[in-house]
This record gives structure tokens, C-alpha cells and sequence, in this order.
């Protein structure tokens, strides 16, 4: 055996000492995230109606490459070979969404049983493996008939049937089923979908200011009706969200920066997650929007905000935030300089600071005490090797800078309860169709392989030790 030198014992000892901050708590809940469309394919198979997406991405123009959702991975018909990838994986829980109309062809009325019945399959062969199913009811499949008959978002219709929906559902996977999330991403669907800013998405509507701030609200009741509709339909489920807030970092941690970052995130996310959280619209967005606000009532404001079990929070970039004196708003968001770096995704620029101040911001401004990280990834190049590999190098340093902030928020005592991985498997990727490759599993999608990533052993790795290695 070859002794140490004392250069060798410095370098063991630095290493252990980091290594107490790497650590996660022993029921820290690792998991993979999808959602229905971007993953299933079968659009058309045992009764499914149409969703928004399958007009959208079917028209001329709106997707890159004139992409669809088709096929995607298949998975409607290839889930048990998915399952046995996450078994191998060994994260013991996976988020995923229910296509609506799989469910409710038309949105409302009646039902489809073999949709319900293709997530009870899935549901119970991941439970078979050990997998906790965390089901999103929406991740923004909404039915075209929905979209025809009442204009989707844009009339509380659609936030009534959703509770419809919700309760439907929740009464179904009641028992089996432990977490329910209701929304992914408000702004994404909303200003995204009838925004007609430049990142669009279904169903590709251009309206004014005024329409935009009722879709967003409408889209806040329907989020609390669900709530509402899941609670009485599954008591003893935990029911959150996953929304994806404007992040705000310190531009350095230094005490009137970190002040002004808290600022900038309530101030900002002023539309939906601070309604959420305080059941109020802040008296700067009301005003920034003067005639175009939305209107609302006392009762709705109360629906939106009734207290929920948990918060997820997606995550893949900042706002860099300063102090600005100068400005009213005692803030500035400092805007990305040309050469700030990003991952293949040009929007994904690399701030994994975000993975410890999310989950401070939530708790230091709201006291929240269940707190997780419901997507975190990013789009890498990924080319398979002469060897059949992947060796994403690229994503394994994205993923390992995210979960030690994450681990410094663990360590400092932040409610940070759990970590689920954009995504299990590349996918269809909305307007950008299969050009951007974000899982931790390769797919070929002329052929539907599946080939594990050297992320995906990573992440396993890491899950398995419990610690960021
Ligand atoms: C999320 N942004 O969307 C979605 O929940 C996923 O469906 C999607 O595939 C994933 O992130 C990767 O894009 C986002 O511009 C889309 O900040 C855009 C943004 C953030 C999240």
C-alpha cells in the first residue's frame, strides 16, 4: 500500500470537507419529468379527441421542420420499455401530465375509458417499480373542441370544465395517486399561446393587452377550481403547481442586491405567482396595466390563493437583479450581454445560481415550506459516438453546477424537498419540433431507440449516493 503524502492527505481532507455540503436529505425525491404531448404519440389512438397542439403543430409555419406530435416517442405504445428505463435509472419518482382530451375527447361531458385507462397502466407499472406518479392535470394540451366552441383560455368556461376535468381525474387515481399538480408554467400557455410574442405556442393567437390579462386570470380560477375539484375528489393527495416565475439572482450576494432581488421576483411575477401566493394582483401590476388590468373579485382572488401543499418551481435561467436606486423600482434586471454563455438552447443561458435562490426567494418571501424543483435540463448536442454512445459532458457539468446550489440551499436549512430532471427522454420540444434534445436518454426518431445518455448514468449515480458528485 502506498502511503499518503501530505500534499495527498490536504487533498482527502478538502475533499471531504466540500463533500458535507454536497449532501441531500435522506427523503430528498429525485425524479425524471415529461409531459403527454411532447412524449406520447398515439394521437389518434382508442378515442383520443384533438388538443390544441395537434392543430397547431399540423399547420403550416408554426413548428420547425413542420414537426408534429404524431409519434413523438411513442410512448403511448412503448411506456413499459420507458418504465424499465426509469427502473434502471432508479429515481424513485416521475412527473408526468394526462392529455386532457385523452381523457375527455371533447373537454367536458363524457369520458374516454381507454384514456383513463392508459394512465392506470402507466401509473401502476411505475408504482410496480417503486416510482412515486406525479401527475400534472394540465401541460397545456388543451381540447380543440374547447378552443372552438368557448375560445379556449380566453372564457371561464374553460376554467369550469377544467375543474370538471380535475375532479374526473382525481377521482380515478384517488388512493393511488399521493401528488397532483394543476398547472405547468401559467405564462407559458397564456402569453405564449395568446400573446403573439415570439415565443409562441398553441394556439397561436395575437389579442390585446386586455384579452391577454383575462386569459391570465382565467387560467389563475381555473388553477384554483382544480385544486378545489382534486381535494374533494382525493382526500389525502397533496395537490401544488409547477410554475416557472421569472427567477431572480443577486447580481452579487451583497445585502442590497439580495434585497432587490426579492423585490424583483414578487414585483415580476406579479400575474400569477404572487397572486398565488398572497391572493392579491400587486398594486404595480394593476397599474402597469391601467385599463387592460384584469378584473377579478374578492372571491376569485381567494379561490386563486387557498393554500396548497407544496410548490414546484421549474428552472433553466436568471434574471440577473442590482440594486438601482435610481430607478422607482429600487431595481434593475440586467440584461444578458452577447457573449453570456447558453447550452444548445440559445435561451437557456447557464446560471445554476438559480437552484439555490428559487427555492430561497420562495421561502424567504412566502415562507414556503415544501419547495421542489419540479424541471430542471437543457438542450445539449448530444451526437452518438462510433461507440454507441452519447457522452453529454455538457449536460452532466449543467446538471452538477444546478444540484450543488441546490445543495447549498439544503445545507442552509431552505425547505427544498425534492429534484425532478428535464427530461427522461428527448422529445418534442413545442415550436422548436425535435431540434433540441433535452433528456437524459437518447431517442432516434426514425427508428423510436432508446440509449441512455452518460447524464442518465450520472444522475443515477448521483441519486443512488444522495449527494452531488
Ligand atoms: C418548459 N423560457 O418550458 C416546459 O415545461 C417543458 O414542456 C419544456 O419542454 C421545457 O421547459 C424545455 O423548454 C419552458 O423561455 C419554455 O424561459 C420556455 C421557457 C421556460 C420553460
Amino acid at each position: 500500500m502506498k502511503l499518503a503524502t501530505g500534499l495527498d492527505v490536504c487533498f482527502i481532507l478538502s475533499f471531504c470537507g466540500a463533500d458535507m455540503n454536497r449532501k441531500f436529505p435522506d427523503n430528498f425525491v429525485w425524479g425524471t419529468a415529461t409531459a403527454s404531448y411532447q412524449v406520447e404519440g398515439g394521437f389518434d389512438q382508442d378515442g383520443r379527441g384533438l388538443s390544441i397542439w395537434d392543430t397547431f403543430s399540423h399547420k403550416p409555419g408554426m413548428v420547425r421542420n413542420g414537426q408534429t406530435g404524431d409519434v413523438a416517442c411513442d410512448q403511448y405504445n412503448r411506456y413499459r420499455e420507458d418504465i424499465a428505463l426509469m427502473r434502471k435509472l432508479g429515481l424513485k419518482a416521475h412527473r408526468f401530465s394526462i392529455s386532457w382530451p385523452r381523457v375527455m375527447p371533447t373537454g367536458r361531458g363524457s369520458v374516454n375509458p381507454a384514456g383513463i385507462d392508459y394512465y392506470k397502466r402507466f401509473i401502476d407499472g411505475l408504482l410496480a417499480c417503486g416510482i412515486e406518479p406525479w401527475v400534472t392535470l394540465f401541460h397545456w394540451d388543451l381540447p380543440q373542441a374547447l378552443q372552438d366552441d368557448f375560445g379556449g383560455w380566453k372564457s371561464r368556461e374553460t376554467s369550469e370544465y377544467f375543474a370538471d376535468y380535475c375532479g374526473y381525474v382525481a377521482s380515478e387515481l384517488s388512493g393511488v395517486v399521493k401528488n397532483f399538480l394543476t398547472m405547468n408554467e401559467f405564462v407559458c400557455f397564456t402569453d405564449g399561446g395568446y400573446g403573439g410574442g415570439s415565443q409562441v405556442m398553441a394556439p397561436g393567437e395575437s389579442l390585446s393587452i386586455r384579452e391577454i390579462n383575462r386569459v391570465r386570470h382565467n387560467a389563475l380560477v381555473a388553477h384554483g377550481l382544480g385544486v378545489q375539484a382534486i381535494r374533494a375528489a382525493a382526500s389525502g393527495a397533496r395537490v401544488g403547481i409547477a410554475e416557472n416565475s421569472s427567477v431572480c439572482v443577486p447580481v452579487m450576494e451583497t445585502p442590497e442586491h439580495i434585497a432587490a432581488s426579492g423585490k424583483a421576483f414578487r414585483e415580476i411575477n406579479a400575474k400569477f405567482l404572487t397572486a398565488i401566493m398572497e391572493g392579491r394582483y400587486l398594486d404595480c401590476y394593476l397599474n402597469s396595466q391601467g385599463a387592460d388590468a384584469p378584473e377579478f373579485t374578492p372571491d376569485e382572488m381567494a379561490l386563486i390563493s387557498q393554500p396548497l401543499d407544496f410548490i414546484g418551481h421549474n428552472i433553466y435561467l436568471a434574471n440577473h437583479v442590482e440594486a438601482d436606486l435610481s430607478s422607482p423600482a429600487g431595481y434593475r434586471i440586467i440584461p444578458h450581454p452577447m457573449s453570456y454563455p447558453h447550452m444548445h438552447a440559445p435561451w437557456i443561458k447557464v446560471s445554476p445560481e438559480i437552484a439555490y435562490w428559487a427555492p430561497r426567494l420562495l421561502h424567504a418571501l412566502w415562507g414556503v415550506k415544501n419547495i421542489y424543483i419540479t424541471e430542471n435540463g437543457c438542450a445539449c448536442s448530444d451526437v452518438m459516438d462510433e461507440n454507441g454512445r452519447v457522452c453529454d459532458t455538457d449536460r452532466v457539468f449543467y446538471l452538477r453546477n444546478h444540484l450543488l446550489a441546490a445543495s447549498r440551499a439544503v445545507a442552509e436549512g431552505i425547505p427544498l424537498k425534492g429534484y425532478f430532471c428535464w427530461s427522461l427522454l428527448d422529445n418534442f420540444e413545442w415550436a422548436d419540433g425535435y431540434s433540441y434534445r433535452f433528456g437524459l436518454v437518447h431517442v432516434d426518431f426514425e427508428t423510436l431507440v432508446r440509449t441512455p445518455k452518460l447524464s442518465f448514468e450520472y444522475l443515477s449515480r448521483v441519486a443512488a449516493a444522495n449527494r452531488v458528485l
